[in-house]
């Protein structure tokens, strides 16, 4: 089955297949959320899960990121829909970590549902969220980590930005966290994944 393929052309980083299969998937008229969550979401779980039994090299991991991000790039325009200014949020992955597919689907799923996203990227400094949340003034930050070590250094970035604004509103996501985390380290919300971050940021500014 097609989707059964996609996830398997995304494990073994084909990166040109999964361009032609996603765009088949499309052709079909299969969902472009069906394509994320059935197949090359899993596809990243399951090359993590080998990796961790040390049965991936690290260059197979890269090669899986380079074919999700060919496919989310195809995707892409089936999610985006028109700017509707309902609220301007700054995405960033913390200092020490360079994951960054999490985070750019929130973007996406973020933009669809008609948010103004500015994504100052990964490996951000404490320091350097603080100045972008300063000159831009975003309704909510949000921060991603994908390593239990850069996970706790979102404490440190939650404390340095309500040192200047004590209500910022501050949502966190990835793999390592979780709910719990997030309610321990004070942050204002949390969402397993991106199109669930749609419904936690319309809950932080109703
Ligand atoms: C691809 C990948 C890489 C790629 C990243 C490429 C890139 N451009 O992003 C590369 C090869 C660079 C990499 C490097 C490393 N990785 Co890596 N990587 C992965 C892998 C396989 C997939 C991550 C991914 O893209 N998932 C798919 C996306 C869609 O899911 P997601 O990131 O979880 O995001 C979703 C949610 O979490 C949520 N979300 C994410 N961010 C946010 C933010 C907000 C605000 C909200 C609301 C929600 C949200 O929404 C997203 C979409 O639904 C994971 C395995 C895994 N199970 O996660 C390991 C994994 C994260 N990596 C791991 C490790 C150990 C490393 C390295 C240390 C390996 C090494 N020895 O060098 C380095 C560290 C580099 C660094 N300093 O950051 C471990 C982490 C273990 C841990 N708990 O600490 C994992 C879990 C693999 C494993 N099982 O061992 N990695």
């Amino acid at each position: 089955m097609l989707l059964d393929e996609i996830k398997r052309a995304v494990r073994e980083g084909e990166e040109d297949k999964i361009k032609e299969l996603v765009e088949q998937a499309l052709a079909q008229k299969l969902q472009p959320r069906d394509v994320l969550e059935q197949a090359m979401m899993p596809a990243m779980q399951e090359i993590g899960e080998l990796f961790s039994r040390n049965e991936a090299f690290i260059s197979e991991l890269l090669c899986a990121a380079e074919a999700m991000n060919a496919g989310i790039e195809i995707l892409k325009p089936h999610f985006t829909g028109a700017i509707r200014n309902k609220g301007r949020i700054i995405l960033g992955t913390v200092e020490g970590d360079i994951h960054t597919i999490g985070k750019n689907l929130v973007r996406i799923c973020l933009e669809s549902a008609g948010y103004e996203v500015l994504d100052i990227g990964e490996n951000i400094k404490a320091q350097d969220f603080v100045k972008a949340y300063i000159k831009e003034k975003p309704d909510i930050l949000g921060l991603s980590a994908l390593l239990s070590s850069t996970a706790t250094y979102m404490e440190s970035v939650i404390r340095e930005v309500r040192a200047v604004d004590k209500s910022a509103r501050i949502i966190i996501g990835g793999a390592p966290v979780t709910q719990a985390f997030a309610d321990k380290i004070g942050a204002s919300g949390y969402a397993a994944n991106a199109f669930d971050s749609i419904q936690l940021v319309n809950n932080l500014l109703v």
